[in-house]
């Protein structure tokens, strides 16, 4: 496509809630949005990178700094630039994976809106609404998240995932199975907080019949999550570990995992999520689309990432309401459990530009043409 000028656009959005997880709580989203326009056609890119790097070594402030001294100018030296080959050019860019990816993003709406298709179409989807899940954050106490779980259950949510931490997993598992049964999906997520030395305590979560356990150990421990996976009953799930369709596939190999959590955002881009989830079902390995409390935009995206085939376990794929009292986009009205894929050109969704006036923070205009 013919890009003329890029804007990075940073917005606050309060959470409707706090969102605590083993590494910190989130109050509101500091996010940065890519917004590309050129003659013919303009899209829209969202950043998944956090304030802070707690996460991944990612940050918010840095991928916008690494976009506007590497990304782009590196882009603007081409004589043309295509989505297909984004990945590849900024490959010699090591790492930062989520600024990579909403570039892409940003660029791949643009040239699927110009030609009328969207991304969900491109990305090879084969359903038209997808089940979803719901991510529940450490709680205050037991009878505190117990209600959080059954409101979420009251709005039709087919699977709940706890956060936990040493010190909140057996008791809170525990209650909400006693409270909700042995019928609804229930899984986990550690972000790491946890070592081998802590595989006796996770094997406590067995009898629960889980559908998952997602990255109890660093991202860098392939072996120690392969040892765990060995020693526990509940099924082994990746989520910070899978940073490329490579590092999925050794981690398969190596026994580490039986279920990936696929995040466009981790690994670079859409076009190498779909990649993951291809070396995935190769491998007969089940995936879920994950969430970085994205807007509507990149909610919008993942929608059309999660309708491909492999993807067989709901995802983190929640309604606008779980987030935000009010979306940047149309909101995502659950409906029965399920969201729609998007069917419009490219992403299918803009930002409304009344909410994006009142939550923009600052707005840095770079020209094409004085990047190279
Ligand atoms: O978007 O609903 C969402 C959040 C899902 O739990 C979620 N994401 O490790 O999977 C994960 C976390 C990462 C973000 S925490 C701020
Ligand atoms: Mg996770």
């Amino acid at each position: 496509m013919k890009i003329e000028t890029v804007e990075l656009v940073r917005i606050a959005m309060p959470l409707v809630a706090p969102f605590r997880t083993s590494f910190g709580t989130q109050f509101e989203r500091d996010i940065l949005l890519v917004h590309v326009v050129g003659p013919e056609a303009e899209g829209w890119g969202e950043c998944v990178a956090l304030t802070d790097p707690l996460y991944s070594p990612e940050y918010v402030e840095g991928a916008q700094a690494l976009m506007r001294r590497f990304i782009l100018p590196r882009l603007a030296s081409l004589p043309e630039v295509r989505a297909q080959q984004i990945g590849e050019v900024l490959s010699v860019i090591k790492g930062n994976p989520m600024a990579k990816a909403a570039v892409e993003m940003a660029v791949l709406d643009a040239e699927l809106s110009g030609c009328g298709v969207s991304l969900g179409s491109h990305l090879g989807a084969v359903r038209e609404s997808v089940a979803c899940g719901v991510s529940v954050g450490i709680a205050g106490s037991i009878p505190e998240l117990l209600e959080i779980v059954a409101s979420y259950l009251d709005e039709g949510y087919v699977r709940i995932k706890l956060k936990i931490e040493p010190g909140w997993d057996f008791e809170p598992v525990r209650a909400v199975r006693e409270r909700f049964g042995e019928e609804i999906l229930l899984q986990v997520d550690a972000n790491c907080a946890y070592g081998i030395a802590d595989s006796r305590q996770l094997a406590r979560l067995d009898p629960f019949d889980l559908l998952l356990i997602e990255q109890p150990f660093d991202e860098g421990d392939i072996a120690g999550h392969a040892a765990l996976a060995r020693l526990i009953e509940t099924p082994v799930c990746l989520d910070e570990s899978i940073t490329s369709a490579r590092s999925a596939a050794d981690a398969i190999a190596r026994g580490a995992c039986s279920i990936v959590n696929i995040k466009a955002g981790r690994v670079g881009g859409y076009l190498e999520a779909r990649r993951v989830h291809d070396v995935c079902a190769a491998h007969g390995v089940a995936v879920w689309c994950g969430g970085m409390l994205e807007t509507g935009l990149g909610r919008a995206a993942n929608l059309a990432l999660a309708a491909l085939p492999n993807f067989t376990l709901p995802g983190d794929t929640s309604a606008s309401d779980r987030y935000w009292r009010q979306d940047l986009t149309a909101p995502f009205v659950l409906d029965d459990g399920h969201l729609p894929v998007p069917q419009g050109p490219g992403i299918g969704l803009r930002p409304d530009p009344e909410v994006l006036a009142e939550v923009t923070t600052s707005v840095e205009t770079l020209v094409w043409s004085e990047l190279d």
